[in-house]
């Protein structure tokens, strides 16, 4: 009785959900980054157990000099860190040091077909972009990602909205792989912030298309290691409509973009902008987003030169994240390669 009593205040504690999500180091972290995907990893990483990767295999699908990759994957790790990423609550490696990414895409490109990976919308876009480098890699780019997240059997992968086609598949081939073998993952649900709360920021330059860290015009997009100065400017200049009313609006892209931003930097709901702006100017509008942005970043920019300055700091830290990825991806590898029919060694 007294113990039934004990456990009942002292109850076992539930296994927390599995977070996966991955950011590619193909350059300095957007502000479209930063509030569609790293700003939710920070703040999930209490409630649930976390596990974030620098996706440095993603990133090659994509032309890239090698020493300027190997840089910038360690900067992406630093900028991390420097984001609020914090490696004694969560996992933070890089994708290439845990080889069972790769074995994980060789079995499950098996359970996936030509047709479906023929619709992804990204495909698409990046062979427009890189006509002279359509490789195999940037078509099944998808078959590594599902692999990333299945390989950690995560619950729950936060993402910007451009990813949920990506993750629509990793769920279909999850559950195609278990129906044929076995139960070998779990099915992941996806955290995708609302396009309002930051799930799609779009350009300051063209605010019908995404804002992307490998976009070739600076102007559209804000970085955040930019300078105060430089920030406040890029907004000054974002394109917005001819109109005058800062409203959240059908066909008014360039002020829903700011309004978004805004609210998502101050956690000010679209309402009360609306009403704060009334009867004011674009301009006051764009320096007060501008600002915000600012002032919401600037630790950052501080916690990033910090943490890069500190090599061995660093080193140690992607070396224990690898470690402990791998301890978690190996077991279900090995699981796999035995639902499969791989003899073992
Ligand atoms: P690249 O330009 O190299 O394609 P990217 O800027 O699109 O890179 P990724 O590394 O592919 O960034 O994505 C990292 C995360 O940031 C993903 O979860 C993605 O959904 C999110 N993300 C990227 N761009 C935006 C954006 N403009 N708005 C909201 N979320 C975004
Ligand atoms: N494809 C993603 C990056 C990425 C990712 C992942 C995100 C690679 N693997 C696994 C979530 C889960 C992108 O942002 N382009």
């Amino acid at each position: 009785m007294e113990n039934i009593e004990q456990n009942a205040q002292n109850p076992i504690p539930e296994r927390k959900k599995r977070i996966f999500s991955g950011i590619q180091p193909t350059g300095v972290f957007t502000l479209g980054n930063y509030l569609g995907a790293i700003k939710n990893w920070k703040a999930l990483q209490d409630e649930y157990d976390c596990i974030y990767s620098i996706v440095n295999m993603h990133a090659i699908t994509v032309r890239q000099d090698p020493a300027e990759l190997r840089k910038r994957t360690l900067e992406s790790y630093a900028l991390a860190l420097a984001c609020g990423i914090d490696p004694e609550k969560s996992i933070l490696f890089i994708q290439s040091h845990v080889p069972a990414h790769a074995e994980a895409n060789w079995v499950l490109s098996c359970s996936t077909q030509f047709g479906e990976l023929s619709r992804m919308t990204q495909f698409k876009d990046k062979s427009a972009k890189h006509a002279d480098n359509i490789n195999a890699g940037l078509f099944t780019y998808p078959v590594l990602m599902a692999g990333d997240i299945l390989l950690y059997q995560a619950d729950v992968v936060p993402v910007g909205v451009d990813q949920k086609q990506h993750l629509e598949l990793a769920r279909d081939v999850a559950e195609r792989f278990n129906n044929l073998y076995g139960k070998t993952f779990t099915v992941p649900e996806p955290y995708i912030a609302s396009s309002r709360g930051g799930g799609k920021i779009m350009s300051l330059s063209d605010p019908t298309k995404k804002m992307s860290k490998s976009d070739e015009n600076p102007k559209g997009c804000v970085y955040i290691l930019d300078e105060p100065n430089v920030i406040i400017k890029k907004f000054k200049s974002a394109v917005t409509d001819s109109d005058m009313e800062v409203a959240y609006r059908e066909g008014k892209d360039g002020i829903n973009n700011l309004m978004t931003i805004y609210g998502a930097v101050t956690g000010f709901s679209m309402d009360s902008i609306e009403r704060d702006f009334e009867g004011k100017g674009y301009g006051d509008f764009k320096k007060s987003v501008g600002e915000a942005v600012a002032e919401h970043l600037a630790p950052i920019r501080e916690n990033y030169s910090r943490y890069l300055s500190e090599k061995a700091y660093l080193e140690d830290c992607y070396r224990k994240g690898a470690e402990q990825a791998e301890r978690i991806a190996q077991r279900t590898i090995d699981k796999m390669y035995k639902k499969v029919g791989f003899v073992a060694r």
